[in-house]
């Protein structure tokens, strides 16, 4: 099954709940979003529910040398402690970390899904998507997607030695930051017929992150939710039978319900 050229995987039903963040960019220094995600692990752990990463989890990940070195290492450990406690996490690529791979299976204990996953979540067939593939705007993005995720590239990528891997990083980083800096910003957001054609693959709900905006509404006779930067707003979100958006503080504590975000303005 694909949507958007995406695969998706089929998880079927959870059962219980699932805690859904998206777009921590965690950077090599760690920061204030690491004292973030272990307060979302922690309540993931205590809730007993499942752990959904949409993407982007790291500002940067390139090759397999980086699950043994510095923050990488910290984050898999951390999730290995999770995992150990019975927390199930499923981890989507993003566009800054689709290189994630099987070394950090291992190392994290967490499922790395290269595409989307469709799962029932509190009853609601659901589809979690990191987002980019719905921004088909955005031409040039999407045609150096398909090579940079080709074969080749990746297996090049991946081979890399940390210190070259950490610079080839860096600079695709300053090339993004400064596309993203100039001209016409609406060809990065997404279409209302791409999410048309996410709901197509038979959901009634959409999850994604990605765009970096907050965002809730309804769509056909379905739901979707934009999940907000995790190292931003520090916002996650819990679904069971009912959907609550959550603050995690950064002073740790349990979270806090926080309020439902407007809809979001789909351009056509
Ligand atoms: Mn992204």
């Amino acid at each position: 099954m694909r949507a958007l050229g995406t695969p998706i995987l089929d998880l079927g039903t959870t059962s219980g709940s699932a805690l859904l963040i998206s777009d921590l960019h965690v950077p090599a220094d760690g920061g204030v979003v690491l004292v973030r995600l272990r307060a979302a692990v922690a309540a993931a752990t205590a809730a007993r529910a499942d752990l959904f990463v949409l993407g982007d989890l790291f500002d940067s990940y390139v090759c397999r040398a980086q699950v043994r070195h510095g923050v990488w290492r910290d984050v898999a450990a951390m999730f290995a402690e999770a995992a150990a406690a019975g927390v199930r996490i499923v981890l989507l690529h993003g566009n800054r970390d689709f290189l994630l791979g099987a070394e950090f299976e291992r190392h994290s204990r967490a499922r790395v899904v290269a595409g989307g996953v469709k799962v029932v979540l509190g009853g609601v067939p659901t589809l979690l998507l990191h987002g980019d593939e719905l921004c088909v705007n955005d031409l040039p993005y999407q045609r150096a997607k398909r090579w940079l995720r080709s074969a080749p590239v990746r297996w090049l990528a991946r081979s890399l030695p940390l210190a070259v891997a950490l610079r080839v990083a860096a600079r695709a980083r300053a090339k993004s930051r400064m596309v993203i800096a100039s001209g016409d910003q609406s060809r990065f957001l997404p279409t209302q017929a791409a999410v048309a054609a996410a709901f197509a693959v038979g959901v009634r709900r959409l999850v994604f992150g990605h765009i970096h905006r907050h965002a809730h509404g309804a769509f056909g006779d379905g739901d979707y939710w934009i999940l907000p930067a995790f190292d931003e707003a520090g916002v996650g979100l819990r679904v069971d039978t009912a959907v609550a958006p959550l603050a995690f503080a950064p002073g740790a504590g349990p979270p806090e319900p926080t309020a439902v975000p407007p809809t979001f303005p789909f351009t056509a």
